[in-house]
């Protein structure tokens, strides 16, 4: 069959709502463009866990210790169940770790930020999983099989996750003043880093036209953010606290809320490497992948000897 063919036939099951499979022929084009995708989802994942583990020994209670630890773990299992579905489009997960420690491969921006306060776990929860919520629903119809199906069980998860951020939220919201003001201050430095989650705006985004017509993403960056700062403003008008945003207001005719211009400088500063933390969580990686190399040695070495037990058997 020619390549044309392949083509055509390729892009109608797309068109009729069908998956691709690992051993479905795709373009190659299609195959980069999910491994990319999947790598740095996979990778924000576990890099993510670094700046809520943070407080995991200084949560003020022990509920909240509980919540927090296996939210960070679930993190580890996302991670996980996405290295495995990257690994069908033909990478190893240590091709794909290299890549994060040698800088080539993105993780989101987010988690180059600091977090300074009990606060900011509330925050991430509530924004940061909040947003990555309305990416990912819609990934759970993506074109792509395995991806598909990761992030329905990624998805569960994350609700979980926002559920318990926004309730740190509310309970420091309408606990005292100094407890307030700390929750506005979280909310004051996570609000724009989180509407940057998105990614570029579309027309400066150029992954974006191939993505749709292959529907591995089904919603542009600008309406996906667009839709989350809808939900995300009367989210906020519960707790009682102000988004930084002097130009956030509802507009009738659009139906949406209108917002300030985001600091794009600053958003493409991180992603480049030179965000506030950058450094420190690709070393803190780094030392982790180093330090394990004995556990790794030892499940190998395991595997084996159980494997050759078998065969003799
Ligand atoms: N940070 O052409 P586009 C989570 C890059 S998981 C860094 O629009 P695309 C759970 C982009 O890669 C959060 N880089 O790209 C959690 C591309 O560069 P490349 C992660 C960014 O792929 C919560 C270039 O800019 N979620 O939060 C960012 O079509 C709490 C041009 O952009 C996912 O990965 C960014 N924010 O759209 C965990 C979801 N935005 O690769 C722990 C899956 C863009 O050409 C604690 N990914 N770039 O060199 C996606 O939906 C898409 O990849 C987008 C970007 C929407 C992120």
């Amino acid at each position: 069959m020619s390549n044309e063919t392949l083509e055509l036939a390729f892009q109608k099951k797309i068109d009729d709502e069908l998956k691709i499979e690992p051993k479905d022929w795709m373009p190659e084009k299609y195959r980069q463009t999910l491994i990319r995708q999947i790598s740095q989802h996979a990778h924000s994942e576990i890099v993510g866990m670094l700046p809520e583990g943070n407080w995991i020994t200084r949560a003020p209670s022990l509920r909240r210790k509980a919540v927090l630890l296996a939210k960070v773990q679930d993190e580890a299992g996302h991670g996980l169940y996405l290295y495995s579905a990257a690994e069908t489009l033909g990478i190893t997960r240590d091709q794909m770790l290299d890549q994060l420690h040698d800088g080539t491969a993105k993780y989101s921006s987010i988690f180059n930020y600091p977090t300074l306060s009990w606060a900011d776990m509330g925050a991430i929860g509530w924004l940061v999983d909040g947003a990555a919520i309305m990416n990912q629903v819609p990934l759970c119809r993506c074109s792509y099989g395995p991806y598909s199906r990761a992030m329905i069980r990624v998805c569960k998860e994350e609700s979980f996750h926002q559920r318990q951020g926004y309730e740190i939220m509310l309970t420091l919201a309408k606990g005292s003043a100094a407890q307030k003001k700390m929750a506005q201050d979280a909310l004051n430095r996570f609000w724009w880093p989180s509407i940057m989650m998105f990614g570029p705006n579309d027309d400066a985004s150029p992954n974006s036209k191939l993505s749709m017509a292959w529907k591995i993403k089904r919603f542009s960056n600008d309406d996906l953010r667009q839709k989350f700062i809808d939900v995300t403003v009367e989210q906020a008008n519960i707790l009682g606290l102000t988004i930084p945003d002097p130009d956030l207001k509802w507009n009738e005719e659009r139906g949406h809320y209108d917002f300030g211009e985001i600091n794009w400088d600053e958003f493409w500063n991180v992603v480049k490497g030179n965000g506030p933390c950058n450094r420190q969580r690709l070393e803190a990686r780094k030392n982790a992948w180093e330090k394990g190399a004995w556990v790794r040695e030892a499940a190998l070495a395991h595997a084996q000897k159980k494997a050759a037990k078998q065969s003799v058997a």
